[in-house]
């Protein structure tokens, strides 16, 4: 099929990062794909070779508003639209849609590809009509699709050779291949997260540990947070880390014992490098992140240390943050492992949409 996935950059990396991953993988199938983007420059970094356009079935379309005469209806014509969370496709492409759904043609299989939440809405919404009510599209209709975590919802995305690269994974080479001085008997910890209120205290601890930590901080927002803060103790040594290929950026996952993660693509993979993490979740003005933070830790089955910390990292209650010792790290990474199994039961989230849309067309 011929896919045209919409999407608009609202902040940081995510919107990009979840379309550029489904877009790779429905590429790698043989299906057909048109990625609209507003902004695609973080691919420079994150997908090489995407901005390039040497990524086979996959072309890139800058979505620039508003759309230069002749681009809003690229022929041949799409079977499947996404919208990914929620932004409206372009006026443009949804007036050329009404006209060519007036003349008799077939409207695409319209699906608005959202947020991922552990949430109980998420597996009663997962799969809904949503018809459109207004503008030039009314009468056409949109599908809802839920990414998420349980066998009713639309799974995450997964590489079907996923396993097969974990398994034949070298971490002593990747981290020679960076060239970080890390230190044999130090924990390793990756660090992706926003502003987290207990950064400070949570590096003071890990500075004063019996065990020393290397930490491997990611550019941008994580890196300047940790700037902020006093310098650590002896135990704990900072490295700056360059900006990753999203392969590269999976393999820093699998090479750490404790992964700070952050917002929605980081926390799927860190899932799926089954390794311990700690989930910065993104922050709504309304508190909104509250309740999805606990979803999600009730699904995770988190043990009270976990729950507590994750709590703390994401400035919620008055607990204060616990470094985690060898053996709290260890039951840390016995929950991850299992949460792990119980995803690898479920369908991944492309094999699904491919069936929904074959299902709906
Ligand atoms: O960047 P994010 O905070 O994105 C957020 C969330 O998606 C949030 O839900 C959304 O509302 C908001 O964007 C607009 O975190 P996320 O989702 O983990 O995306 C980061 C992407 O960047 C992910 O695909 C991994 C990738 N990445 C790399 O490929 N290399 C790197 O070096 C780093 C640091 C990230």
């Amino acid at each position: 099929m011929r896919w045209d996935i919409f999407c608009r950059v609202i902040d940081n990396f995510g919107d990009v990062g979840v379309c550029w991953r489904l877009s790779a993988e429905l590429a790698r199938r043989g299906e057909q794909v048109r990625l609209w983007l507003d902004d695609p420059q973080a691919l420079a970094w994150m997908a090489p070779g995407a901005l390039q356009g040497s990524v086979p079935n996959i072309e890139l379309r800058t979505w620039t508003a508003p759309l230069p005469a002749g681009q809003a209806d690229p022929q041949p014509p799409a079977d499947v639209w996404i919208e990914a969370f929620g932004c409206e496709p372009p006026a443009e492409c949804i007036e050329a849609l009404a006209a060519r759904v007036a003349g008799g043609a077939h409207a695409p299989v319209w699906i608005n590809l959202e947020y991922l939440s552990a949430e109980s809405y998420v597996e009663r919404s997962h799969r809904l009509p949503s018809p459109v009510m207004s503008g030039p599209a009314r009468g056409l209709g949109k599908w809802f699709f839920y990414p998420g975590f349980t066998a009713r919802t639309g799974g995450l995305l997964r590489e079907p050779d996923l396993l097969a690269r974990q398994a034949a994974f070298d971490t002593e080479a990747w981290l020679a291949e960076l060239r970080l001085p890390v230190r044999p008997a130090a924990r390793r910890v990756s660090l992706f997260c926003y502003e987290p209120a207990a950064l400070p205290a949570v590096l003071r601890q890990a500075g004063q540990s019996a065990v020393p930590s290397d930490w491997l901080v990611t550019p941008g927002r994580a890196w300047q947070a940790v700037q902020q803060t006093a310098p650590p103790g002896p135990g704990c040594r900072l490295h700056a880390l360059p900006l990753l290929s999203q392969r590269d950026f999976d393999h820093l996952l699998w090479a750490c014992d404790l992964n700070f993660v952050r917002g929605e693509d980081s926390l799927a993979r860190a899932l799926w490098a089954g390794r311990p993490f700690v989930w910065h979740i993104y922050p709504q003005h309304d508190g909104a992140h509250h309740a999805k933070l606990e979803a999600f830790l009730d699904w995770l089955q988190a043990p009270p240390s976990l729950r507590a910390f994750h709590l703390t990292w994401n400035g919620i209650g008055p607990q204060a943050a616990v470094w985690p010792d060898a053996g709290t790290l260890a039951d840390w990474h016995g929950c991850a492992r299992a949460a792990r199994e119980r995803l690898l039961a479920q369908a991944d989230l492309c094999s699904q949409l491919v069936g929904f849309a074959l299902e709906k067309r």
